[in-house]
């Protein structure tokens, strides 16, 4: 090497170092963001993106499934897994990802709202069959009037108070006798006083698609909070805790409460009392705010 390449060389070095140090100078850019940034700029390109460009849709894929979430698509990617095929062949699955991939494009198409109904009405009949009385909402996009739903969120209570209990198990198991019900994937029996079921169903007749159907069954008295919780947008639920916090209240599924009293990390100290939300409607009122319909609660 010549004398003068030599001294170039030193002087790019000198250079590159420069430009790392005043790049960690900006707030929030450490040396690893640092070294990226000057990469781009000496080569106009990032070698790192060319392999994340190429995992992208895969992840994408997996990630689809359900059941699956990043961190297993990318467990799946890193043992050279790269198409659904090398997933059913040879990855191991969770049985909520066996059913997932079962489904796999049926749950990728939203269902329009007339099958929803459908579905709503038939968990209607079981639930009704079991118990009269017994008071059956579609939540979620549904009741926000939404065109396609993804999944139906059925609603289930019983106006006395007493005779939701015990219908869970005997709903889920009558449309399991049905063959409405055709695969399982959660069943949470203690949230409180509410029973949540995540699973799949299907309509009767050819060219049928599997559909996901939630169920949740809720004491009368929690039935505003939850309607207002399942209904959604889980955006919107979002802004409407975080106002009740703003008020010195908690806002949940299961009940709005006043004076909550809450640490410097704003963890609940003491949990206040239950406030009387007999609709949804009173839930607003409580907060100061002008009631919404469910199809105004999209954000
Ligand atoms: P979609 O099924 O048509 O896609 O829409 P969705 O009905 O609004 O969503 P969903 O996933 O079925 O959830 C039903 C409701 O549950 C949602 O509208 C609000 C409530 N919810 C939250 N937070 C979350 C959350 O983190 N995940 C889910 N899945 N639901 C949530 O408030
Ligand atoms: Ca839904
Ligand atoms: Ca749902």
């Amino acid at each position: 090497m010549t004398r003068r390449k030599a001294s170039l060389q030193r002087s790019q070095k000198r250079k590159k170092q420069r430009y790392l140090r005043e790049a960690c100078k900006i707030p929030g850019i450490g040396k690893r963001m640092a070294e990226k940034i000057l990469e781009i700029l000496e080569s106009g390109h990032l070698r790192k993106l060319d392999h994340i460009s190429e995992s992208v849709p895969v992840l994408e894929l997996f990630s689809n499934i359900w059941g699956a979430g990043v961190k297993t698509a990318q467990m799946w990617y890193q043992q050279g897994f790269r198409t659904l095929d090398d997933i059913r062949t040879k990855a191991t699955l969770t049985s909520q990802q066996a059913v997932g991939l079962k489904h796999y494009t049926d749950f990728l198409e939203r269902m329009p709202r007339e099958e929803a109904a459908e579905i709503e009405q038939t968990v209607r009949q079981a639930a009704l069959a079991l118990k009269p009385g017994l008071v059956c909402v579609a939540c979620g996009s549904y009741r926000r009037g939404k065109a396609t739903c993804g999944d139906v969120d059925v609603l289930v209570t019983h106006p006395d108070g007493q005779s939701h209990r015990g219908v869970f198990s005997k709903l889920l198991n009558s449309l399991r006798r049905s063959g409405f019900l055709t695969d399982d994937l959660v069943s949470q029996e203690d949230n409180g006083d509410q029973q949540k079921y995540l699973g799949v169903c299907r309509l009767p007749g050819p060219a049928q698609r599997h559909r996901r159907l939630d169920i949740i069954v809720v004491p009368y008295r929690e039935f505003a909070c939850a309607l207002l919780y399942f209904t959604g947008s889980a955006h919107f639920n979002r802004s409407m805790r975080a106002l009740a916090r703003t008020k010195g209240m908690s806002l949940s599924e299961h009940a709005l409460c006043s004076a909550v009293v809450r640490g410097p990390g704003g963890a609940k100290v003491a949990s206040g009392h239950t406030l009387p939300t007999p609709t949804e409607r009173d839930v607003f009122i409580q907060l100061g705010l002008p009631y919404r319909e469910p199809s105004e609660r999209d954000w």
